[in-house]
């Protein structure tokens, strides 16, 4: 292997495992953990570029609650907003913004809304004045203040690699700062690689200084981490000693962005290969500490973007993939077709009603997998080989994966597929999901996969802990029984935890 470096040291440390569960440990030690997620944010979340107004928010919720479709969280894009003015609303299209998250709420879900690092340059935009006046933007080489182009026109860009601007960006979030916003809004920072639609490699010169006189060349890959970072203090300082957990999304990150939240792999494609690629590229981060990662369920770019829209199939076998990985929402571009669960056929609805379902039934199971990547640094989605090391026909295998420690899925990743080869790894049976049929381990077999069903089978030797009641938000599986799935291994014995607490 050979590294380059733009600009000067390059610190190689080698973690000496032996095994990946300690590598894990050794990593996190350097970069630190994921800490648990609140638990609502383990649901399905539904985005889109962009839900237009008020009207439309009620009704996609409307529609979630009327088909009995589980989800916890809406999202808003950039066109929420009054002209690209992050922390503000447009106030056509969202005059109410408190009203309409409390209405939410009010059946257990949260919102999200997109809060990007560009900012407008307008001097009746209290956010850039104020930061403009304090000298908190990033400097051209002549140290001007840097101007960029990007979505809301001509922008600054807050130096976030500075301790003083990450705490004043941490109060823009408090509830009297943000207004419209309440304890149910949660947040997304895109674009904050940093992208500068005019700048070079769509970034900034490399020259441009941040306020310690530090050259763009030195931090490109710091400043995504620190945005996320200052948006998550944020969201903690808000509370006011309240002890809630943030939740915060970024595009962009670093070794060590495990600590501010989850990840996705942005603009993914509608495209059955994009689909596929999820799976290497969400095991490559769990591998890297980033464990609360997903991928833009359906693909991101559709028609608008010169791909096809999904159509039921593909769709469906992404929804599927994507209930078995750590970060769990559905996106879509603003010119592809709507993509909601019940966008298709009543048929193709009731498949992905019994795909989300099937989500939050292992919600606790999950949060467990989380809890052990909090205290480990264990990655919650993990390659076979991290459980087998001794078997090497699991070495490049990314086909399927183990969902925590006690699920193995194959998602189905090609058109028109019906059946797939699984290999089940270890000594022990493996049970399928939903007809319990047991497979020996050490082989590989072909299993039928119609539409309906994804490949999921758990461990002989492992107890999976559900919950059977159907709930459309997780808020409102507090109090509901658990069922313990046992599945005996090759000697009859079974082991297994669940890690409780008040989820937030
Ligand atoms: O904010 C608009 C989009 C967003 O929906 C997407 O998820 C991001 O990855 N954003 C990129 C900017 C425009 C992309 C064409």
């Amino acid at each position: 292997a050979y590294w380059m470096s733009e600009s000067g040291v390059v610190d190689v440390m080698l973690l000496s495992g032996p095994t990946p569960a300690r590598f894990f440990s050794q990593y996190a030690s350097l970069t630190g953990v994921t800490p648990l997620p609140p638990r609502f944010s383990l649901g399905y979340h539904q985005c889109r570029w962009n839900y237009n107004d008020e009207a439309d928010v009620r009704y996609v919720h409307g529609q979630f609650e009327a088909l009995d479709l589980p989800y916890d969280v809406l999202w808003l894009d950039i066109e929420h907003t009054d002209g690209k003015r992050y922390f503000t609303w447009d106030a056509h299209k969202f005059p109410h913004p408190k009203e309409m998250q409390l209405e939410l709420a009010a059946t257990g879900r949260k919102m999200v809304t997109i809060v990007d690092p560009h900012i407008k340059k307008d001097s009746g935009y209290a956010v850039y004045q104020e930061a403009h006046d304090k000298k908190l933007f990033i400097q051209k080489k002549d140290g001007a203040e840097l101007d960029g182009w990007c979505w809301p026109g001509s922008s600054a860009y807050l130096d976030f690699t500075s301790a003083e601007v990450r705490q004043w960006w941490a109060e823009r979030f408090a509830y009297d700062k943000y207004e419209g916003s309440t304890e149910h809004l949660y947040t997304w920072n895109d674009m904050n690689e940093p992208s500068v639609f005019n700048g070079p490699e769509v970034s900034m010169d490399k020259d441009a200084k941040s306020l310690a006189g530090v050259e763009h060349r030195e931090w490109h890959n710091l400043y995504g981490m620190y945005m996320q970072q200052a948006t998550w203090e944020g969201l903690l300082q808000r509370n006011e000693g309240r002890d809630r957990r943030p939740f915060v999304l970024s595009r962009s990150f670093y070794a060590g962005s495990q600590r501010w939240g989850a990840i996705w792999t942005g603009d993914n494609a509608c495209k059955w290969t994009h689909l596929e690629a999820a799976m290497p590229m969400l095991l490559s981060m769990g591998l890297c500490g980033i464990t609360f990662a997903g991928a833009d369920v359906g693909g991101f770019l559709g028609k608008g973007g010169g791909y096809g829209d999904p159509d039921a199939e593909l769709f469906t076998r992404w929804f599927q993939a994507g209930a078995y990985q750590p970060f769990f929402r559905g996106h879509a571009h603003h010119e592809s077709a709507r993509r909601e669960p019940w966008t298709w056929d009543d048929a193709t609805t009731a498949r992905l009603r019994e795909v989300a379902k099937q989500r939050y039934q292992l919600l606790a199971y999950w949060y467990t997998a989380f809890r052990h990547a909090e205290v480990t640094g264990m990655p919650t989605m993990r390659p076979l080989w991290v459980a087998y090391p001794k078997d090497a026909a699991t070495f490049e295998m990314s086909r399927e994966f183990l969902a925590g420690p006690d699920l193995l899925v194959h998602p189905i990743a090609h058109k028109g597929a019906t059946s797939a080869s699984v290999y089940f790894p270890g000594a022990d049976p493996w049970y399928d999901c939903v007809d319990g049929t047991a497979y020996a381990g050490g082989r590989e077999v072909r299993v039928a996969a119609p539409i309906d069903k994804l490949p999921v089978f758990q461990r002989g030797g492992s107890v999976v802990p559900r919950q059977m009641t159907l709930r459309r938000a997780s808020a409102l599986m507090k109090d509901d029984a658990y069922t313990l799935v046992v599945a005996p291994d090759a000697a009859g014995g079974a082991a297994g935890e669940l890690y409780m607490d008040a989820g937030d």
